[in-house]
């Protein structure tokens, strides 16, 4: 077991960024071998429930109401077409099914709706994670109770940078929500994206209010930004895969004990730049062809890349199960 930090200066985790990249993915694998089998990846898959009409301005988002993507809206979806969809991603192998809506914030009687759907996703013996935006405390107390295993609510870039990319709330109203969903016992799911036009120091500085969380997020998700055409960030130039692998690497070590997750953007990176995320502590994926509204890599190319990895899939990250090839 070893000691986790929640003290973190900006200054360390630079100097992380800057050791040369061997030196860095030797002490990440190093960390990640430490505290996690290196053969294995956790993997979820993602189902949007409710697309589209997004009150939000979140500069990178296609379902934002200000930007212009090309994007169908839908309602919520009825509770049988997303029963249906986890019962499709359980015989795909996912051991956790993440549901996610676009909204600012659920209405009490959209959460019941929610809570439908996760008791139906948990009755067929699969890990639950829901990201429907801002939560009071009484919603996630409600969510404890219906048994929701994780909530993801990203911090999405550093407090300095945060500005840039969303106007419609603040990095206090997110840190707010984490607290009310570490408090009620919920797992809780948090990252960022890269690749928004952000400096290093930025991505160090989201780093650092990550794992100075009173508890380092249970998983933590890293996302490379998929620039999706009418919205603000579209034409932003993208972050070598390189940087982003570094990224990897220093989330890892100083979040040894939690899940980093290689999560959007996996469809436009190669086989190799994986691979490597994986060496520098990336344990888990996104699994099924579509994220929310975006393109993910097919189930078999994910396969043979595990396979030629000689990577096998965690069933679950909260039990102790014995390790599955999906
Ligand atoms: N509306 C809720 C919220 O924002 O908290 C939940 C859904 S939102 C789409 C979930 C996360 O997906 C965002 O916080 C962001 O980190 C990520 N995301 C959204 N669009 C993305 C994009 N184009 N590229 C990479 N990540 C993206
Ligand atoms: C997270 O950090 N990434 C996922 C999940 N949490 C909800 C979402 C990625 C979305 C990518 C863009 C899209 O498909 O719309
Ligand atoms: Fe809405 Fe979430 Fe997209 Fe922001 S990231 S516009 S809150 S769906």
């Amino acid at each position: 077991m070893s000691s986790l930090r929640n003290d973190w200066t900006l200054q360390e985790i630079t100097a992380l960024f800057d050791l040369p990249f061997n030196d860095l993915l030797f002490q990440a694998h190093s960390q990640h071998r430490a505290n996690f089998d290196p053969n294995h990846v956790q993997v979820s898959t993602l189902l949007s429930i409710k697309t589209g009409a997004c009150p939000e301005d979140c500069s990178y988002c296609s379902q934002s109401a200000r930007n212009n993507a090309e994007l169908e809206r839908e309602r919520l979806l009825p509770l049988d077409e997303v029963l249906e969809k986890a019962r499709e991603a359980k015989t795909n192998g996912a051991s956790r099914f993440c549901m996610g809506a676009a909204w600012r914030n659920p209405t009490d009687k959209n959460l019941e709706r929610v809570i439908d759907m996760i008791q139906g996703v948990k009755a067929m013996e699969m890990e639950t994670c829901v990201t429907l935006g801002m939560l009071t405390e009484a919603q996630t107390a409600r969510l404890k109770e219906a048994g929701l295993d994780y909530y993801n609510h990203n911090l999405d870039t550093s407090p300095e940078f945060y500005g840039d990319i969303i106007t419609t709330r603040t990095y206090q109203d997110r840190l707010d929500t984490l607290a009310h969903v570490r408090e009620a016992g919920i797992n809780t799911c948090s990252g960022g994206i890269l690749g928004m036009g952000e400096s290093r120091t930025d991505r160090a500085s989201l780093l650092q209010q990550l794992a100075n969380l009173p508890k380092h997020p249970d998983s933590v998700p890293i996302n490379m930004l998929v620039a999706i055409k009418g919205t603000p960030l579209q034409d932003v130039p993208k972050l070598e895969a390189l940087e982003f692998i570094r990224s990897v690497a220093v989330a890892r070590i100083m979040m040894p004990e939690s899940y980093v997750r290689l999560s959007a953007g996996r469809a436009e990176m190669s086989d190799e730049t994986q691979a490597m995320c994986f060496f520098a502590g990336a344990n888990s994926i996104f699994y099924g062809d579509r994220l929310l509204t975006t393109d993910n890599p097919d189930e078999n190319h994910d396969q043979q890349l595990f396979d030629r990895l000689g990577i096998q899939t965690l069933k679950t990250e909260i039990s102790n199960d014995a390790p599955v090839t999906v």
